[in-house]
């Protein structure tokens, strides 16, 4: 059989984990797929083969085609063809065949970027001699005095094309952020671009296609700079603009035209570049920004301006070296929200409620405002006891914008700022209308992947502050919080989120990306750090669970998209981490170099020995190394064995060590259990103790947890492991303090930081350290998702090539959850229902995948798949009757891809 017909159809075609990227810099990209069936085909119509085409745009150069590849399970090929030509277009072909002969068949692009020779422009500035520091703060700015920040600068540069391109490329980056307006009109929807990496190490660059703004005749490139993490205030305790990287931004870019009759023209920053600053009188990531309207300088983006007076711009170096192409989507305005609520809390003094939390910032239109009226607006994530912005926790960061008005209406959206917010004051004016008021979501564009819903409302609502908590954090680095002064890569929080992250969003590409700044970050002597980008002075060491992210999330990713180049990039560092631990831990108890030894972060009660989490995560590192190692096969089978062999000594030394007889650990707190558990540290017949006393520990804390950040992503599915899906539901559906639901009491609409962040007792937690949006807490996500509505891959599956679908029930009437998730594979789905009748279960199972599916039950008799009896249903297969060690029992059935409906009728 030959043609479409009842076969598959590859979708979701990605060049490294992006749609049709410009500007790739890699030689050797990942072209990945994913299969949905046709809608008539048969039940396990899987793949058998594929074929990818890849072909130049410009056909005087090679392509590469793979020919006819029989591999069922590839879901993606590296790229392995002749050398790629930079500022290439390539289209791509991928044809999937099934074992009968149907044929599928789907295309797409990738765009080469720069090869690093090619730059010839130099980076440029203001002459910041000649400008002023702003103004001192006027009424409603907090600590802008101490600021010393620097207007934004306006950059500008005519140019004449001969005739009209066929083709404009514009490559942009800034030591700071940038803006790019081509004759008027902005360049691409990123924001905040070129994002944050450690830009003594890196700074990306983007691509963009501006052949429909570049015409024949007279044109002009603009741009605007802010200071951003390069010069503004970053981190904690911030200091002075300029402590980290440099003192003021600097932009780059280069215009690539070319034209019909094969020729073409490029033009850099160089000293033709003319400079002025402009309304935007600062900004500053965690100050806010302040614009001043009457400054705007009309036209100064379109040809024509007159320019006599800016001054040129100043050349600084021509370093490219660091220049390299984004590997990541930007941040992109994502979402807009309403204001819920308006209310007068004084003259010319209104609060908003957008009624969500969220990272982003307000647009504020002005109706017949009076030149030089000023509009201030603050943000808080909450309110005080008298209905004023709760702003204790923003520590120093001002999260202030300002606007000076001219005398036209305005819609003022600050543009190198973001705050992490639900409420904002506005003062300044008289009346406020909600239709004046926006919340603009900003976070990095990282496409939905999972959808999730059950059947209590409390736990839905979770869900949803669980991915608020991932948006608002996501932005450009995965943030520990969006509102204080603070906002770092932490790494415990990035490893112990993603598995959750993972499931919410397609995350491949942002994490390819901050994997790069945790290689940055990693010292010469193997050491990881705490944050990445590393910033100086922040607990520079990596702590137990901290530094081990550089080896947790590599593996993790590999686990999820199937891409082998998470290990291969990272190996090396990852190796150099476990030596790096082992060299100063000989006995293999970790007690060195241990950093500022966060320990269980955050956790209640009885802390858990810190020698106890060290060695945990040591031994489970040099593990995931060992497998890593194995995966990437070939050279590197002497390091699997060697770290295996490591990884075997430090298990063996935590038992020894940590573990009594009776399979108790040492501390005998939760987390201690946890890892030992979760980590498969422990000979099995002191696991089974061990998990029975975690259990017990869990029922005598109420049933309670009192986990910190280490501990809670893995207390769910420890104990649902062990057979105590009972206790996670309890724990799950628990509304008293420690539990996930008890924040909704206070109306919480993401994840806080802390347990106890507001408690009735004592209302706000110390404001030293009391966000009310951080996702660590939220990786409870992972469960709903694997356990409580049963989307899960297995162990050893990479891809979700082996699903295993087993939905925990709760008690309650009528029950259901359902979960649907874009894998790499295509798209599985699982949706569950118990009530009166029975239990009935729906699931897709993506092709190239199967399944084992559990419906709760004990009668395979009284099972119907579909029309027909299970056990006589086409594509499944009956393995046999679980049972839980609570006593719970499942019907066990393999099922290969497709469409299938289980119901088990109420029997006795
Ligand atoms: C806090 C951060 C982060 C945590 C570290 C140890 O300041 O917010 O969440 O990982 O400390």
């Amino acid at each position: 059989m030959n043609g479409t017909a009842t076969g598959l159809r590859p979708y979701a075609l990605r060049c490294d984990h992006r749609t049709t990227p410009l500007g790739i810099g890699g030689r050797t990209p990942f072209l990945s797929w994913r299969l949905a069936a046709d809608d008539d085909a048969p039940r396990g119509t899987a793949p058998a083969a594929y074929r990818v085409e890849v072909t130049p745009d410009d056909d005087a150069h090679a392509g590469w085609d793979t020919g006819r590849v029989e591999d069922p399970e590839a879901i993606g090929v590296v790229y392995a063809g002749p050398a790629l030509r930079p500022h290439t277009r390539y289209h791509w072909h991928v044809t999937v065949w099934t074992a009968d002969g149907a044929e599928g068949r789907e295309r797409s692009w990738f765009e080469t970027g720069l090869d690093a020779g090619e730059w010839r422009a130099s980076w440029i500035a203001n002459d910041w001699t000649a400008v002023e520091v702003v103004d001192p703060p006027e009424e409603g700015e907090r600590a802008l005095d101490a600021h010393g920040l620097l207007p934004c600068p306006l950059l500008r540069r005519e140019f004449s094309a001969s005739t009209t391109p066929v083709r404009a490329r514009l490559y942009v980056s800034a030591r700071g952020l940038y803006e790019m307006r081509v004759n008027g009109r902005r360049v691409g929807d990123g924001e905040l671009t070129p994002g944050w990496t450690d830009y003594r190490h890196r700074v990306q660059y983007q691509t963009y296609d501006v052949t429909a703004l570049v015409r024949a005749g007279g044109n002009v490139l603009a741009a605007t700079l802010a200071d951003g993490w390069w010069s503004g205030y970053v981190g904690f305790e911030p200091r002075r603009p300029g402590a980290h990287y440099g003192g003021f931004p600097q932009f780059i870019a280069q215009l690539h035209l070319d034209y019909a009759d094969g020729s073409s023209q490029v033009i850099g920053t160089d000293e033709r570049w003319r400079t002025s600053d402009g309304p935007i009188r600062y900004a500053d990531l965690l100050m806010g920004e302040c614009h001043d309207a009457r400054r705007a300088a009309g036209g100064w983006d379109e040809p024509g301006f007159d320019d006599r007076d800016w001054p040129a711009a100043r050349v600084g170096d021509t370093d490219t070296a660091t220049l390299v192409p984004s590997v990541d989507e930007p941040v992109r305005a994502l979402a807009e929200l309403s204001a819920v609520a308006v209310t007068r809390i004084g003259p010319e003094r209104h609060i908003v409620d957008f009624g969500q939390n969220f990272a982003g910032r307000v647009r504020l239109t002005v109706r017949a405002p009076r030149r030089g009226q000023r509009i201030v607006i603050r943000h808080a994530e909450t309110l005080d006891d008298d209905g004023g912005l709760y702003t204790a926790n923003l520590r120093t960061a001002a999260a202030t914008d300002t606007l000076i008005t001219d005398a036209d209406t305005v819609v003022f959206e600050p543009r190198f700022t973001y705050h992490g917010f639900r409420y904002a004051e506005v003062t300044g004016l008289a009346e406020l209308h909600p239709g004046d008021v926006t919340g603009v979501v900003l976070h990095s564009d990282t496409p939905r992947a999972g959808t999730f819903d059950c059947a209590d409302p409390a736990i839905r609502r979770l869900h949803e502050n669980i991915t608020w908590g991932q948006r608002s954090n996501f932005v450009s680095v995965p943030t520990d919080c969006p509102q204080r002064d603070e906002r770092l890569g932490w790494l415990a929080d990035a490893q112990v989120f993603l598995p959750t992250a993972c499931l919410g969003a397609d995350v491949a590409a942002f994490f390819t990306k901050w994997m790069h700044d945790v290689r940055d970050a990693q010292g010469p002597d193997g050491g990881f750090s705490n944050v990445a980008p590393r910033l100086a002075g922040v607990a520079d060491e990596g702590a137990p669970g901290w530094g081990d992210a550089g080896v947790l999330v590599p593996w993790h990713l590999y686990r999820v998209y199937g891409d082998e180049r998470f290990l291969a990039d990272s190996l090396d560092a990852m190796c150099a981490w476990v030596d790096f631990v082992h060299r100063h831990n000989p006995d293999l108890v970790w007690r060195h170099k241990v950093g500022p030894h966060f320990a269980d972060w955050l956790s209640i009660g009885r802390p858990t020995p810190r020698e106890v989490v060290a060695t945990a995560y040591f031994a489970h590192s040099a593990e995931l190394t060992a497998r890593a190692a194995r995966v990437l096969g070939g050279d590197q089978a002497d390091r699997a064995e060697r770290y295996a062999a490591l990884a075997r000594d430090v298990r063996a030394v935590f038992t020894a060590r940590f573990a009594g007889p009776d399979g108790r650990i040492e501390g005998d707190t939760q987390t201690a259990y946890l890892l030992a558990l979760a980590f498969d540290l422990l000979p099995d017949d002191l696991a089974s103790r061990a998990a029975r006393r975690l259990a017990a520990l869990v029922e005598e804390a109420g049933p309670g947890l009192t986990t910190g950040f280490l501990g809670v992503g893995l207390i769910a599915p420890v104990l649902d492991r062990w057979g105590r899906a009972d206790l996670v539901h309890a724990l799950l559906r628990r509304t008293h303090r420690p539990s996930w639901l008890y924040p909704l009491r206070h109306g919480a609409t993401t994840i806080w930081e802390r347990w106890d962040g507001y408690t009735e007792e004592h209302g706000f937690q110390a404001p030293a350290m009391n966000s009310f949006n951080h996702y660590a807490l939220g990786s409870i996500g992972e469960w709903l998702y694997q356990g409580l509505a049963g989307l899960d891959q297995a162990p050893g599956s990479v891809a979700y090539r082996e699903l295993v679908v087993r939905p925990r029930p709760f008690d309650g009437e009528p029950c259901w959850a359902e979960a649907a998730y874009d894998s790499a594979r295509g798209r599985i789905a699982v949706r569950w229902r118990q009530d009166d009748d029975g239990f009935r279960l729906d699931v897709t199972v993506p092709p190239g995948a199967t399944a084992t599916v559990h419906v709760a039950g004990d009668d395979h008799a009284a099972v119907r798949e579909g029309e027909h009896p299970a056990g006589e249903s086409p594509g499944v297969e009956f393995v046999g009757i679980e049972t839980a060690a609570t006593g719970g029992k499942t019907l066990v059935y393999r099922v290969e891809s497709g469409d299938y409906r289980f119901f088990a009728r109420r029997t006795g």
